[in-house]
């Protein structure tokens, strides 16, 4: 596993790898075009001298794109069909042969780690979603994982799945983090999911998941976006969320949401985002 990070340097943007500056001209959108065997042979002999220490930005570039995916796992079916005011969609959806998918976030518009997520002005009811995220190159292999935080308005999607881009896609609503995992698929299945939510520096709710859960296979979800849809920069795939807090619960200003998953070799990655 390789770990790439992006930073905030004075006027610009750097990426790292395993802590280390990459060449100034290295970027990611590059790196996607190529395939995985060439992705692995280029990270190994690119030089890394100087520690990366400035500050942590998300592991996406402006022009690329995020897309999720829904009601992958029983949680996420159960909750919004508990707070949906019309039918069954989400019991036919999670059984349905085609996955829910839609369009997240631009590149620009995601917070990295330590940023502020946001809550909407018009939405009563809020929660994170966190997410294993798949990050796919042009030719459609996953060639590693960040995590992501899918930021939805329950009272604007339950009121309305028709609302859905307006639960999703707003100012503050996508967070990926804290760097993009170098990985082959078969190193980041089972891997769990947790999420802890801060209050006053308490925990306000804690929970956690395991992907085994999850009703869809990552190539599905892959295959599924690549169908009629061309990324030739690659492109960050949101797999599902499959902790849902309780009904009685929503997002504050001032709350922090952690996300954290464990590789197989007990590396632990995780993405924190004060909600502003
Ligand atoms: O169906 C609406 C969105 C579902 C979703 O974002 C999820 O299950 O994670
Ligand atoms: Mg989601």
């Amino acid at each position: 596993m390789i770990f790439l990070t992006q930073h905030a340097v004075p006027g610009v943007t750097r990426w790292a790898a395993q802590g280390y500056y990459l060449p100034a001209g290295f970027n990611l959108s590059l790196l996607l075009t190529m395939q995985r065997a060439g992705i692995y042979a280029l990270l190994r002999t690119l030089p890394g001298t100087e520690k990366a220490e400035d500050a942590l930005v998300a592991p996406i570039e402006n022009d690329q794109e995020v897309w999720a995916c829904g009601v992958t796992y029983l949680r996420s079916r159960d909750a919004r069909k508990a707070e949906s005011q019309v039918g069954d969609v989400y019991q036919m959806v999670y059984e349905a042969e085609r996955p829910e998918i839609f369009f997240k976030s631009i590149g620009w518009r995601v917070a990295g780690y330590g940023e502020p997520v946001r809550i909407r002005a018009d939405s009563a009811w809020n929660v994170p979603e966190p997410e294993m995220t798949l990050v796919v190159n042009r030719w459609q292999e996953i060639i590693g994982f960040t995590l992501g935080n899918d930021m939805s308005s329950r009272s604007i999607e339950g009121e309305n799945p028709l609302y859905l881009p307006q639960a999703k896609i707003y100012n503050g609503a996508c967070a990926l983090g804290p760097g993009i995992v170098i990985a082959d698929p078969d190193e980041i299945r089972d891997l769990p999911i947790r999420m802890e939510i801060l209050r006053d520096g308490a925990p306000a709710f804690q929970g956690e998941t395991s992907l085994k859960n999850m009703k869809r296979r990552y190539e599905e979800l892959v295959s599924y976006l690549f169908r009629e849809t061309d990324f030739p920069e690659g492109v960050f795939v949101m797999t599902g969320t499959g902790i849902v807090p309780p009904e009685s619960f929503t997002l504050q200003a001032g709350d922090v949401v952690r996300i954290q998953t464990v590789t197989h070799t007990n590396e632990s990655f995780i993405l924190e985002n004060p909600v502003a």
